[in-house]
């Protein structure tokens, strides 16, 4: 395929409710959406960034800047694309940045699966009719509101409860959660917030029997997580520390981790995605799906490779309706009552875009031709 045109579309979105890690609250969302044109078709890629550099260094702007000075040049540069992959020999010279290489390359691989009129499911070879959902509930002010919402989200049939957690809001919240529900499947999520100070705290925490501890050192430590892990019996699955197959195989050959979060932004596209998906199925490390409070679009994306046979995990891809007063697709993500989201059988991502409310959101608007 020869791509003819990009557009960039810079999206604002807010959120239902604030959402608050260790790192950050927030309350709306900025991310840019991808169109590649070819020979009447639209291929849709959503690039996962933040307007703020907190949960990695990529923002809104720097990621604007690289897609529109370097990637689209690069595409651009190539007669013809036979399957998405390629793009990323020449994306590979650009260090990093891998949000902003992974916006392009969905787009690419959208357009690869609608031009072959397959589901992006069956380009990524995934096999899954539905996969399993959990839900990721930020920092509440009060224990009453995080009960409300694990009450909330075990009654929508969720199938992992994964909590984020930070210094003075851990164990006890843990405990009070594991008391009041019992045996649920239950995570936390500390992005980073510790150090090896901490150590006593997680070893204190083997005794909620959590399904894993994600991230809980620093964000580029792969060293220091290979010692905590020896010390405690609760796997730890590491996300931010993640940016490509390369820091999976030195990870799992430490011992840093037993579970690996893979979100598609973060290490640079589906195809490395999907590599990582078979190393780890080789090592026997299960996966899941990661996700950035995405929109539809960057949702059918997550969807699409969850479908592979080693994410034996539930993910973080939720429902539009749980961020979204409206989401951009149509029809919406939804999830069944035994916490399942049934894949699309629609060539490509499997959704429409819907316009009308992709232009509502749309704060900025870039067209570049391939001349
Ligand atoms: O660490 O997984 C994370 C959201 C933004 C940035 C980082 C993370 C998250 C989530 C939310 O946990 C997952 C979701 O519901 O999309
Ligand atoms: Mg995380």
């Amino acid at each position: 395929m020869r791509i003819e045109k990009i557009v960039v579309r810079k999206l604002k979105m807010d959120y239902k409710f604030p959402f608050e890690t260790s790192f950050a609250r927030t309350t709306d969302r900025e991310l840019l959406i991808i169109e590649a044109y070819s020979e009447g078709l639209v291929g849709y890629g959503e690039c996962v960034v933040s307007a703020d550099p907190y949960y990695s260094e990529e923002t809104v702007g720097t990621a604007s800047h690289i897609i529109e000075e370097f990637l689209v040049p690069l595409v651009f540069s190539k007669d013809q694309i036979s399957h998405p992959d390629e793009i990323n020999k020449d994306f590979s010279r650009i260090r990093r940045n891998n949000m902003a290489k992974s916006a392009i390359e969905g787009a690419l691989w959208d357009l690869y699966a609608k031009k072959k009129n397959i589901t992006l499911t069956e380009a990524v070879g995934g096999k899954r009719k539905k996969i399993e959902v959990g839900v990721s509930i930020g920092i509440q002010e009060t224990l009453e509101e995080l009960f409300e919402q694990v009450q909330d989200s075990l009654d929508k049939g969720f199938n992992k409860i994964k909590m984020k957690i930070k210094p003075g809001k851990d164990i006890e919240i843990l405990r009070a959660v594991r008391e009041k529900f019992g045996d649920i499947p239950l995570m936390a999520d500390a992005n980073s917030a510790y150090t090896l100070d901490d150590i006593e705290l997680f070893k204190e925490m083997d005794s909620l029997n959590l399904m894993m501890i994600e991230q809980p050192l620093a964000h580029d430590d792969i060293i220091k997580h290979a010692t905590l892990q020896k010390a405690i019996t609760t796997p730890i699955c590491l996300d931010e520390s993640i940016h490509s197959l390369e820091d999976v195989q030195n990870a799992i050959e430490l011992g840093s981790c037993k579970i690996i979060n893979i979100k598609i932004g973060r290490v640079g596209g589906i195809s490395e995605a999907i590599k990582i998906h078979d190393y780890c199925e080789e090592k026997n490390i299960p996966v899941w799906c990661g996700g950035m409070l995405e929109s539809g679009i960057g949702r059918a994306h997550n969807i699409a490779i969850t479908t592979l046979e080693n994410f034996t995990i539930p993910g973080d891809t939720a429902p539009s309706s749980r961020y979204w007063h409206k989401d951009i697709i149509t029809p919406e993500v939804v999830m069944d009552e035994e916490g399942y989201i049934h894949v699309p059988e629609q060539p490509g991502i499997g959704f429409d875009i819907d316009q009308e409310a992709l232009e509502k959101v749309t704060i900025d608007i870039k067209t570049y031709t391939n001349s």
